[in-house]
């Protein structure tokens, strides 16, 4: 049985993910913070992945690494920076030095979020990050792409919607990925024999999708599950008058979140944004 890290263990992707997972893989599972609950196959490893010592220690002796570590809302730059930049680094440079070929990336929507909600995107358009805490799952993209080409390794990067097992709100209807289907797609990006660099949407069967899925499609994804059997609940509760530029791009409230109240997010009266 392949052994398989995955950091960032106590989130909420983690949690469902150890769940799917229990018993396909031995799952070493690692965090900053305490696991509520540490299933019996399992083997907790407390780490600081901004340490570059932590990292080179729970790197050690796995096949595979699914690497949830990290911010994954909007933050301040300080904390994005140390999580999500130096932390990415550092599991991907202590990967290498230990022979780890594998990683998987969940990477976000909000790495495309400045995408329109009227555009259909693929795998391949530049990203369009709507946050900071986008445009360090860029910068995921980015490393993951240099470690395949320059060391050799294989990369799977899966631009995440939002994982739940029902869709929350009208936006959530474009992007749920459910846990099932995560599960799927993440047992794909293990075993597929012909991973390089790739890139696809971790997202359900939706019938509203704002994505070209084919990459994930040609590797045999077959999403089990789609939101619209919950539209009409969800519609019924869907509050009107949300913020026009949330409302018009795919990231939505990413798009115009700030820690500090920053007016130039906002359009100038009588300027179109692009
Ligand atoms: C994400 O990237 C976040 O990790 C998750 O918490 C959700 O907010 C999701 O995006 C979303 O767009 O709903």
């Amino acid at each position: 049985m392949k052994t398989i890290l995955i950091t960032g263990a106590a989130g909420d992707v983690g949690t469902h993910l150890r769940r799917e997972l229990a018993g396909k893989y031995v799952l070493k599972v690692s965090d900053l913070r305490s696991l509520k609950k540490i299933n019996k196959e399992e083997k907790f490893v407390r780490a600081d992945i901004s340490k570059f010592s932590d990292a080179l220690r729970i790197t050690k002796g796995v096949d595979a690494i699914v690497h949830l570590g990290g911010y994954s809302v909007e933050g301040p730059w300080e904390g994005i920076l140390s999580a999500n930049i130096i932390g990415c680094y550092n599991v991907f440079e202590a990967a290498r030095r230990n022979g780890v070929k594998r990683i998987l990336f969940p990477t976000s929507n909000h790495a495309t979020g400045f995408y329109r909600r009227d555009q259909t995107i693929d795998h391949r358009v530049y990203p369009k990050p709507d946050s900071r805490y986008g445009v360090s799952k860029v910068f995921g993209e980015a490393l993951a792409s240099l470690y395949a080409y320059k060391y050799g390794m294989q990369m799977f990067c899966m631009r995440i919607g939002n994982v739940n097992a029902v869709p929350i709100d009208k936006r959530r209807l474009s992007i749920l990925f459910t846990p099932r289907d995560l599960a799927q797609l993440v047992t794909i990006g293990i075993e597929h024999p012909d991973i390089r660099f790739t890139i696809v949407y971790g997202v359900s069967n939706n019938k509203r999708s704002w994505y070209d899925n084919s990459n994930a499609y040609r590797l045999g994804y077959k999403p089990q599950d789609d939101s619209e059997t919950h539209a009409a609940e969800v519609l019924v509760r869907e509050k009107p008058g949300g913020h026009p530029i949330a409302e018009m791009h795919q990231g939505g409230a990413f798009c115009v979140a700030e820690e500090i109240p920053n007016p130039a997010a906002l359009p100038k009266k009588g300027k179109k944004r692009k």
